[in-house]
């Protein structure tokens, strides 16, 4: 490359801009785009190490057929041929295709346009499902429309912000930045509903650790609260809303007072009466709420319900207010737009006889889809029940995300052709594949995604792409060239697509339809496509150059142009009741570094040293119950499958709750999908999983020894039953554990250094059962292994540095079987600052010796928490943690 190249972030719904810069060697360096509006330059730990992670490791670079490598030509003929023949022998029904929010607008745009257009059939989902349905499903109840109201500036000019199911400090931590500082600016209240106490509680006014599923008890009752207390804006509620009546009337019936909703949320009663004051008492309320409220089996309910109390108090479309949906994946909402959810038909339309006609004339479509197709979960049960007979799936990893995952695997294996497109070579999706087609991503593909404030930013190429890799818009064009449908699939560039989705949006809009992005049609022009800023939409004639906020005029999308109330209940069934046989809530979600399956975030050494191992967080209470210590193992289980991880002690978890995250798959550890637990219940509305509240018990799993393997290259273990991989700079470090211990060591050591040379050194305990083993050649370590049924095992922290160092000398070789570092007694611990690599010990160490007390202070001494900001929460509960320990000592703390 040879100039700046300004894109967008891959990873998260706030689509920060980011400016590639050529560096040395072929390297670029990445920072924030300074204007860029959702991040004005900032850029969060994952964005940050974005350049760490366009290595090509395990890339995919080939198409493959059941293994081998095929040319371009027979793969694409192979796929059309394979779909067009199961398309005549058993209808348009029998193929489906399953797409994600990390597709850019015009791969999308192309896709669902085969699928509904020309294929004749909606059976194309998408990983949104998953993730954004139930909101869709709430803001067409309420709007008539799929539209999120608001915007960023909302959160920097808001007067009380509400973050709800929402971890913002690790899952939008730009925002969330961006929340802290109105908070400092303007003092801007924060309150988090989360049934754990995240790192967004950290700088939190208050925190109301609620029972998983009962945010509708808790916004049913602060719309009675409203309206006891004379809060309705009642002019507005009368112009431009209906069925208010009947969402009080259910209301009060259901949470009548502070003191029932209290008992039903399973919090104290104090806290129930600020959240509600505080809500009255601000106009300038933003509500901002994410996958707790989304991912549930009333999850619908739950957005009505917060919706409900700001359509009460016409706290909508104004400066600093409104219901806010934060989006999760890059393009989640951008596949909103085109229609690639299989309920929708494209561009904000549904399956109505008008929108229909229009769509197929402005297509030239030979075989309209008539009705709505299968949703994610129902589309693989019928893959599973053979309905569906070719499978295309695109940029996602249904293997380890969709619910019941054992037996969406089942459904892979039993489809008769599965075709998948990805960057990644080995996921635990692509090894069902019939036909693996390698995706061209982020660095290497052109195009727009849309943020969750609307915004349409560019995604810019800057490197070629890997191997013979392709876009996806450039690949599903050619098999619909291969399926006779070339001449309405004869792009030239993304661009020309992107026209061509604008142009839809106006086409007989006339303002009925809230997406119309028809002032972006000159797009066409590369030129133009080039040049395009970020642009918010609706971005039509009226306003050319896109509009911040909607509804302030209090016209909405639905036939009577009103918004509408929804009644919503929490009765008892609808509450998720634990068993004698599975106790205990299991709650799932994100960690702070990774992203998802790990694909792109797991190349990065930087990321992986946050959190290296799957984990399960448990009250230590709890734990106790279940025979389990802080650092044990624990085999998870639910009806329909089970998870092997390791545990953690958290009071930040609510007793009766543990805490599982999503990231950890077979492709990184051995036993750790955690959606193999999870049940396929979901919202009847929205077809959401509920992946939040699935019972489960616990039983510990005792290993007979554990250790550690390090390695310069990838040899994930075959033979130990517990593994997980961790990437660290220059190599690859395996933790591994075994209910069975070898016979002898030393060959089963061995075993570990196949296919590599050099000198063993070796340091044996067989009383104690501790043996350490290490290969160095030419002054290089190459292999490293402990092992103790003890448990005694060095950390390896340090010898994962002596990997990155080019030669061992005597002095480190001594220290190397210790497994510490010369003179140095301490284990780091695991980073808590990835941009400047500064771990959790040297932290303490630094609070405790240097008697530090702000985040400031830390970060003027060690650099931690000075660059992207994302651990500056954590930094600040370890200050508090220290602040206890030194109160307790002083004898300021009573028992509590
Ligand atoms: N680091 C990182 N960031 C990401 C992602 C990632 O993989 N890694 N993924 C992106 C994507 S696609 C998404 S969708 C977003 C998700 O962003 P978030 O929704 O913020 O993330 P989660 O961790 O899934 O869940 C949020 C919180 O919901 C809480 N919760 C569970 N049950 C309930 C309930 O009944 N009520 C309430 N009020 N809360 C509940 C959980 O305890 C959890 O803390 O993150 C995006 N950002
Ligand atoms: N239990 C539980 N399950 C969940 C969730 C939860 O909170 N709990 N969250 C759900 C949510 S919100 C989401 S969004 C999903 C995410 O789940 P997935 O979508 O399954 O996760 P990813 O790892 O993001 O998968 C993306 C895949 O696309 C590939 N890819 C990247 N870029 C490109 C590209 O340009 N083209 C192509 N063709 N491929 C590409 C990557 O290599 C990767 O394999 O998980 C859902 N599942
Ligand atoms: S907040 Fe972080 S992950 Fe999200 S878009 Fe910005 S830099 Fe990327
Ligand atoms: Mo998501």
């Amino acid at each position: 490359m040879t100039g700046d190249v300004r894109t967008t972030c891959p990873y998260c719904g706030v689509g920060c801009g980011v400016i590639i810069s050529p560096g040395p060697d072929d390297a670029v360096t990445v920072t924030g785009d300074p204007d860029h509006p959702a991040n004005f330059g900032r850029l969060c730990s994952k964005g940050a190490a974005l350049g760490e992670t366009l290595v090509h490791d395990g890339r995919l670079m080939v198409p493959k057929m059941a293994g081998r490598r095929v040319s371009w030509a027979k793969a694409v003929k192979t796929l059309g041929d394979k779909l067009t023949r199961t398309i005549a022998k058993h209808g348009p029904d029998s193929v489906a295709f399953y797409v994600s929010g990390q597709l850019l607008n015009e791969d999308y745009y192309v896709a669902n346009k085969l699928m509904k257009g020309f294929i004749g059939s909606a059976n194309i989902d998408t990983n949104s499902r998953l993730c954004m349905a139930s909101s869709v499903a709430g803001h067409i109840r309420a709007f008539g429309a799929d539209t999120v109201p608001g915007c960023y500036e909302d959160f920097d000019t808001a007067d009380l912000v509400l973050l709800i199911g929402s971890n913002t400090a690790w899952c939008h931590p730009v925002l969330f930045q961006r929340l802290r500082e109105a908070q400092r600016r303007r003092g801007t209240k924060v309150v988090v509903i989360d049934p754990r106490r995240t790192d967004t509680c950290a700088t939190a006014d208050l925190h109301i650790a609620l029972k998983p599923g009962t945010d509708t008890a808790l916004f049913n009752g602060l719309l009675t609260y409203l309206e006891k207390n004379g809060k309705r804006d009642a002019a507005f509620v009368a112009a431009h809303t209906r069925d208010v009546d009947e969402a009080l009337a259910r209301a009060r019936k259901n949470a009548p007072d502070i003191a029932a909703v209290a008992g039903i949320c399973d919090v104290d009663k104090e806290s129930v009466a600020r959240l509600y004051a505080w809500f009255a008492e601000h106009e300038r309320v933003v509500c901002a709420y994410s996958q707790g409220v989304n991912q549930s089996h009333r999850g619908t309910d739950k957005v009505n319900a917060i919706i409900n109390c700001h359509l009460l108090t016409g706290r909508i479309g104004r400066e600093g207010m409104g219901p806010f949906s934060l989006t999760g994946q890059p393009n989640a909402m951008g596949g909103r737009e085109v229609g690639g959810l299989a309920n929708t038909l494209a561009a904000h339309m549904g399956f109505d006889d008008g929108a229909r006609d229009r769509v197929g004339r402005f297509w030239n479509a030979p075989a309209l889809a008539a009705k709505p197709g299968l949703k994610a979960v129902d589309l693989f049960d019928a893959v599973h029940d053979g309905r569906i007979k070719a499978l295309w799936i695109m940029g996602t990893n249904p293997a380890v995300s969709l619910p019941d995952a054992t037996k969406v695997r089942a459904a892979l294996e039993k489809c008769p052709f599965v075709a998948v497109s990805d960057c990644i070579e080995q996921t635990d999706t692509t090894r069902y594949a019939d036909l693996l087609l390698p995706a061209a991503t982020w660095g290497e593909r052109d195009g727009t995604v849309t943020n969750s404030e609307r915004r349409i930013s560019r995604q810019r190429p800057f490197v070629a792409p890997a191997g013979t890799a392709r876009p996806d818009w450039k690949i599903i064009c050619d098999v619909a060239a291969a399926m006779g449908f070339g001449d309405a699939f004869a792009y030239a560039a993304s661009a020309e697509i992107f026209a061509e989705h604008a142009h839809l949006s106006a086409f007989e809009n006339d303002g009925v339809r809230d997406f119309d992005i028809g002032a972006l049609r000159g797009a066409v022009d590369r030129a133009h496509y080039d040049r395009m800023e970020p642009t918010q939409w609706p971005a039509g004639a009226k306003t050319p150059r896109g509009r911040k906020r909607l509804f302030a005029d209090g016209r909405f999308y639905t036939d009577d142009g009103r918004a509408h109330f929804v009644a919503v209940s929490l009765s008892p069934p609808d509450l998720i009741d634990t068993t004698m046989s599975f106790p205990l809530l299991l709650n799932t979600g994100r960690v702070r570094d990774q992203w998802h399956t790990m694909s792109r975030t797991g190349l990065s050494p930087r990321l992986g040293r946050h959190t290296a191992e799957p984990y399960l967080d448990i009250h230590p209470e709890d734990a106790e119950n279940y025979g389990l210590r802080n650092g044990s193992w624990t085999r998870a289980m639910s009806p329909s499958g089970g998870v092997t991880v390791r545990v953690r002690f958290s009071s930040a978890m609510r007793r009766g709750e543990v805490f599982v995250p999503i990231h950890w798959n077979d492709a990184v550890a051995s036993d750790a999908v955690v959606g193999r637990l999870i049940a396929p219940r979901r919202d009847p509305f929205s077809g959401q999983p509920a992946s939040k509240t699935q019972p489960v018990t616990l039983l510990p799993w005792k290993p007979a020894w554990r250790g550690f393997f390090i390695s310069r290259r990838r040899r994930d273990p075959r033979d130990v039953e517990y593994w997980c991989r961790i990437r660290v700079p220059g190599c690859y470090v395996y933790e591994v554990a075994d209910q069975v211990c070898p016979t002898d060591w030393a060959s089963f050591c061995a075993s570990y250094f196949t296919g590599m040379s050099g000198e063993t050194i070796t340091f044996e305990d067989p009383k104690k059962g501790r043996y350490r083993s290490a290969l160095i050649e030419d002054g290089r370590l190459q292999g490293c292994f402990a092992a103790a049924v003890d448990g005694a095992l060095p950390s390896f922290d340090w010898l994962a540095e002596v990997f990155a160092e080019e030669t061992v000398n005597e002095k480190t070789r001594k220290h190397i079987l210790a497994g510490r570092r010369p003179g140095d007694a301490a284990d780091r611990g695991p980073v808590v600052c990835s941009c400047f690599g500064v771990a959790l010990n040297t932290l303490l160490g630094a609070i405790r010796g240097q008697g530090l007390t702000s985040v400031r202070d830390v970060g003027r001494v060690l650099k931690a928490g000075t660059n992207c900001g994302v651990c500056q929460s954590e930094i600040a509960a370890l200050l508090d943690g220290v602040r206890g320990e030194e109160d307790v000592s002083k004898g300021k703390v009573n028992a509590a």
